[in-house]
This record gives C-alpha cells, structure tokens and sequence, in this order.
C-alpha cells in the first residue's frame, strides 16, 4: 500500500501533507534500506543532462518546481542538502524528496547537508528537529544520515560544503560519520583568500579553507569544477571560476538558482553550465 501512495505522491506532490504517521514511518524505513544500498560517492557515467540544485530548506514550493520544469523533461536531478530547518515547509519538502527518490530510484539523488546530520552533530536553531517527538526524530535522524555524501560526474565533484581531505576520490567511501572529513563535507566554508586550512570561524565553528586547499584537493580528485551550496556569503563563483555555490530557497534569497548542463561536453569550468532561476 505504501508504494501505491509513493507513486501517487511523486506524480501529485501536495498528496505529501496527507501521510499518516504510520505511512510516514514506512516511508524513511524504506527510504533508508534503499540509501544504504547506495555508495557514500554516486558516480555516473558522462551521459544525458544533469541539474543541480542548492539548499532547498523548507521551501517545498522550489522542490515542486524544479521537479515538474526538469525531471519530465529526462534531466536527472542532485540536490545539494540542507532540505529542512529555516523554511515554512521542511517535512512536506523531505517527505517529498524521498517518494521521488524511492519512485525514481537512478534519477533523484539527495546528497547530505549538515542539517541532515543533527542525530550526530547537533546546532542551533534546528525548527524542524525541534518540533519532532523523540521517535519521529530518531527515524528522520536514521534515514537522512544514510544520503551519500558526494556525487561525482564528468570534470565535476558536487557536494554540501568542502572537500573532504583524502587522498583519492574512492576514499570517500569510506568516510565515517561525524569524523574529521565528515565534517569538511557538510560544514566546510570556503575563503576568497590565498591559504590551506583557514582555522574554524570563530562564531560559527565551521571549519574554513582557502585557494591552495581547494586547488590541491582537486588535483589530486581529478576534478575541474566543484559544485557546493551551503555557504550564503560568498559570491556565486570563485577560485577562477571553478567553485560554483548554489542556493535554490526563498529562505535565503528571493532569488532560487539552479544549475544545468549537459554531460556529452567536457566541464572545465563554471561556464560550463547555465545558471537559471526557478
Ligand atoms: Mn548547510
């Protein structure tokens, strides 16, 4: 029963406010058996259109669009992280996500922010971990920090915050939650300065990285362009044009972007891809 409401809600999303708790269980029961299937670094092969999609948090109303602008149209969609807290409508906005990914299994991919990761890196404010009861909160916690953690296509790398300090790019893989590159993933900042790492912030405690970091880094990766969200004060692209952030929710911005391009081309560097509001 619970696949049939899956299927109706990835065609009919504003369905997603009528889960019953039981069916709401099912779902991230579910949603995480799949996830867990998949690798921590998705990598696809260099075919068909690809779009990419900053923090949505809590604004389903962006999900919905994007959804009905590009998945119909054979684009296969990332998204970036960071689905709840800020925004009015985080349940409906995760909830959905994850009916289209249970329903579009290799078409949907929603990579970990570290507002996914409040069962072991808790922040402040978290309105929508807050608002849940323990239950609720240990299954929401349990299936979103299943989401991988990197996606990987073409010259591209696409991820929450900032690289992830290994040696190649199979090692993130094996990154454990709440370690040191975990943390470099989902809460890393980047600095429009020369340097390597740039010490935490000190009022947000968010590990920060300068030039040399991300140079070094995507050398050794193999990669030409990095495609991140997470980090509402830095322009949209820097370090030669090959560091492209992201955001697609009103919670931040009054303008939603997303980022589109084709893979039959090679991507060496952010103008590779067009940028359009949504
Ligand atoms: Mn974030």
């Amino acid at each position: 029963m619970i696949e049939e409401r899956i299927r109706e809600i990835a065609k009919a999303p504003d369905q997603v406010r009528e889960l019953w708790q039981d069916e709401e269980k099912e779902l991230l029961e579910r949603a995480q058996r799949l996830l867990q299937g998949e690798a921590k670094l998705v990598e696809l092969p260099p075919l068909g259109k690809v779009v990419f999609v900053g923090d949505t948090h809590g604004d389903f109303d962006a999900t919905m669009t994007i959804c009905r602008r590009y998945l119909l149209e054979g684009y296969r969609l990332v998204f970036l992280g960071d689905y709840v807290d800020r925004g009015e409508n985080s349940r409906a906005n995760i909830n959905y996500l994850l009916c289209l990914k249970l329903a579009h299994p290799g078409d949907i991919f929603l990579l970990q922010g570290n507002h996914e990761g409040y069962a072991v890196h808790r922040f402040h404010p978290a309105d929508f971990w807050k608002a849940l009861d323990e239950e609720m909160c240990q299954l929401y916690g349990r299936a979103l920090l299943s989401l991988p953690l990197a996606f990987s296509i073409n010259g591209i790398i696409a991820l929450h915050g900032a690289l992830p300090d290994v040696e190649a790019l199979q090692e993130i893989n094996q990154v454990q939650l709440d370690s040191e590159q975990w943390r470099q993933i989902t809460w890393g900042d980047w600095r429009e300065r020369e340097g390597d790492y740039l010490q935490e912030d000190s009022y947000s405690g968010r590990p920060q990285f300068g030039r040399w970091y991300f140079e070094r880094l995507m050398r050794r990766l193999g990669k030409n362009v990095l495609i991140r969200s997470h980090q509402p004060d830095i322009p949209t692209v820097i370090y030669d044009r090959r560091c492209l952030t992201l955001f697609t929710s009103h919670a931040y911005r009054s303008t939603r972007t997303v980022a589109v391009t084709s893979m039959e081309r090679e991507i060496k560097t952010a103008d590779d891809l067009h940028l359009e509001p949504v």
